[in-house]
Parts: C-alpha cells; sequence; structure tokens
C-alpha cells in the first residue's frame, strides 16, 4: 500500500458554551481534519481514511499549534511517508520517529492511514485495538465558571443527563471553594476529580494538601509538564492520587513517571502521545504496573471521538474518560452525534475503521480551508 496524497482541512465549529482552563478560554474549536488516501496491495483498489488533530490554534495546552502542524505534515512528515514503497497504521510511527515531538502532527497522520487501511480490510478500531467492552461509561470536564453559582447549575444539567463522573477545572483561587459547593451539593456519591493543567507549583502542596478532604478520585497535572520530580514530591504531601496528562508524552515517559512513583494515575490522550497505538503501549505499561487509566479528550468532534471511545473500551480504562456526548461541544457535529445513555455510557463505534465518517454537507459548513497534497 502507498499513500497517494493527503487532503489537509481546517474547520472552525463553535462551542455550544465557552470552555475556560486555567491557560485560556476556548469557544470555537479550530480543527485541523486530515484525509489519507492508500493505493494498492491487500486494498479494493483505493481506501481512504480520517483523522482529526487535537492541537489548538495557540501554543497554552501544550507547545503545539494547529499552524505549526500543518507546516510540520506538508514540509517533512507527508514527504517522508509519501517516500515510502509500504505505508499501513504500524508503518507510520517508526517513518516519523526522527522528527522530534510534534506528538499531535503524528497522531492525525498515523490515525487517518489506520483508518483508511481497517476500511480497506473491514475491522473497526476497537477490535484492532484490543477493546473488551462494547460501551463505555462517560465523565465530563466542567470549565471554570464565573460564579459557584453558575458552576453548580452546569454540573447539576451534566449530573442529571447522566455523566457518571463530574472533572473540575481549577487554578489558583479556583480550587478549595468550588471543590467545596460541588462536594456539599451532590453529596459524598458523586465522582469528582480536578484538572489543574499545569497551574500550581510544588510550593502550593500545603494548598493542594487541603483538597483531601473532599474525597475526590484524584488531582490531575497540578504542576508543570516538565516537573515529573515534583510531582513524585507532592505525591508524598497528598492524599489524593496525583494523575499525570500534560507530562506523559510516550510510553516511555509513562515507565519514567511511574518509577519515580509521580502518578498513581495516567490520562491516556491519543494525540498527546503521537497516536492511538502508542497510547495502547502506555495502556500496557501502566495496566502491568497495576497503574489506573482514563482516555482523555481534547475537544473532538465526532471523527476524533469515535476513535477515544474504541481506546477508552480497553481493559486497563478502569475510569470514566473525558469522553463527553457530541451536545456536550457542539450543536451540530461533523459525524452522527454520539448520544449518552440514561446511564452515563456511549456504544463504542462497531463499523470498519473509525465507525463514523463525516456528513458531507456538516463538514463543508464548518470548513475554513482545504489543501490537497499528492505523492
Ligand atoms: O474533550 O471533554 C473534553 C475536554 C477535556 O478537560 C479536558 N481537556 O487538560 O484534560 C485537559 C483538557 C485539555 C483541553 S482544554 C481546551
Ligand atoms: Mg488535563
Amino acid at each position: 500500500m502507498k499513500l497517494t496524497g493527503v487532503e489537509l482541512r481546517r474547520i472552525s465549529i463553535p462551542l455550544v458554551a465557552p470552555f475556560r482552563t486555567s491557560f485560556g478560554v476556548e469557544t470555537t474549536r479550530d480543527i485541523l481534519l486530515l484525509r489519507a488516501v492508500l493505493d494498492g496491495q491487500g486494498l479494493d483498489g483505493q481506501a481512504e481514511g480520517w483523522g482529526e488533530c487535537v492541537a489548538m490554534s495557540d501554543p497554552l495546552y501544550s507547545s503545539e499549534y494547529v499552524d505549526a502542524s500543518v507546516d510540520v505534515l506538508k514540509r517533512f512528515m507527508l514527504p517522508k511517508l509519501f517516500s515510502l514503497d509500504h505505508v499501513d497504521g504500524a508503518a507510520v510511527g517508526p517513518a516519523l520517529e526522527p522528527f522530534k515531538g510534534h506528538w499531535m502532527s503524528k497522531a492525525v497522520v498515523e490515525t487517518a492511514v489506520l483508518d483508511a487501511e481497517l476500511r480497506g480490510t473491514g475491522r473497526s478500531f476497537a477490535r484492532e485495538l484490543g477493546a473488551t467492552r462494547d460501551r463505555v461509561p462517560c465523565g465530563v470536564s466542567v470549565g471554570i465558571h464565573n460564579s459557584v453559582g453558575a458552576l453548580l447549575e452546569s454540573v447539576a444539567g451534566y449530573v442529571s443527563a447522566g455523566y457518571v463522573r463530574i472533572k473540575l477545572k481549577i487554578e489558583p483561587g479556583w480550587d478549595l471553594e468550588p471543590v467545596r459547593a460541588v462536594r456539599e451539593r451532590f453529596g459524598d456519591d458523586l465522582l469528582i476529580q480536578v484538572d489543574a493543567n499545569t497551574a500550581y507549583t510544588l510550593q502550593d502542596a500545603r494548598h493542594l494538601a487541603r483538597l483531601d478532604e473532599f474525597d475526590l478520585l484524584l488531582m490531575e497535572q497540578p504542576l508543570p509538564e516538565e516537573d515529573v520530580l515534583g510531582h513524585a514530591e507532592l505525591a508524598r504531601l497528598v492524599k489524593t492520587p496525583i494523575c499525570l496528562d500534560e507530562s506523559i508524552t510516550s510510553a516511555r515517559t509513562a515507565a519514567a513517571a511511574i518509577r519515580l512513583g509521580a502518578c498513581s494515575i495516567v490520562n491516556i490522550k491519543p494525540g498527546r502521545v503521537g497516536g492511538y497505538l502508542e497510547a495502547r503501549r502506555i495502556h500496557d505499561v501502566c495496566r502491568a504496573n497495576g497503574i489506573a487509566v482514563w482516555c482523555g479528550g481534547m475537544l473532538e468532534t465526532g471523527l476524533g471521538r469515535a476513535a477515544n471511545i474504541a481506546l477508552a473500551a480497553l481493559p486497563g480504562f478502569t475510569l470514566p474518560g473525558d469522553t463527553s456526548a457530541s451536545d456536550r461541544y457542539y450543536k451540530t457535529d461533523i459525524t452522527e452525534p454520539f448520544i449518552l445513555s440514561a446511564d452515563g455510557h456511549l456504544d463504542v463505534p462497531t463499523g470498519p475503521g473509525l465507525g463514523v465518517t463525516p456528513l458531507p454537507d456538516q463538514l463543508a459548513a464548518v470548513t475554513t480551508w482545504t489543501e490537497w497534497v499528492a505523492a
């Protein structure tokens, strides 16, 4: 199989409500999609597949951003892949290995190639990755609000929709009070966790330890991405389990963080680690070490969501993920929407590849730019 061409497509799709984190506010998601066309042996002629890049417009969650992704794909990654005689999902990662970093760009092209390969041979992402469930329990990530009252109203809506776990975004000045209010209002049975997106330092350890009284599932990425040792120290100073997100960029960094005692839980985001195959390796490393994992989210459309839900159905994903239903993000998704069941689950797609494709009209309505890049 050869990679014969790639369509890069940028879409701009408004969120149903602004999503504020410790690093900024998202109101419209600016997303790079990639459609890969494969030709040749083992396929019925041509096969095409889709990927969704999780990079944001600005390098605030991590160093990656959409314009950089377009650039590194066009300038380095696609020419390398076009030069290969044989390309399939498993070949992409090793071929792109010489290019440092740019995990989100690597992930989008690997996903699209894998989708094309699997569609060409009738296999689903879930089956290929090793999923053992046909539906997954879902959590929801709730942004920083202007007031505790507004937060409680949002959380009440998500709880009544069926979400089985609530993640509260926190930052200095928005931590103890909102967490206490949600715990008091919804009671001891609600699963609650917090995510700081690197907003604290180890100096804040005593303050963060005050979250212990709220019986949280976990505290996600309180310290900077590079401060793995700081997380290990913090883990000794607080009772709430530490979960890493930004710090984990590969199975190797996951193994090191685990060995150092920097986390007892890992948020796996395929985009952050170069794709679903590396995500599965992280799952395997964590599982072998007794570390629970869950699937993170980057405000994906139905395309990225389909693959995330397949991943979340692997046996080591023992905690609910940020794999919310389409209507938590978008009024109109670019695929058939993912709809939450009354008991807070989403069904794992079963069709070939991702099991979903963009709906042409919806896709056209949000497209801001396309470019065809041929071998
Ligand atoms: O997809 O539901 C989602 C968003 C989940 O909170 C979420 N993601 O650090 O885990 C995280 C953030 C990163 C993206 S914030 C714009
Ligand atoms: Mg996070």
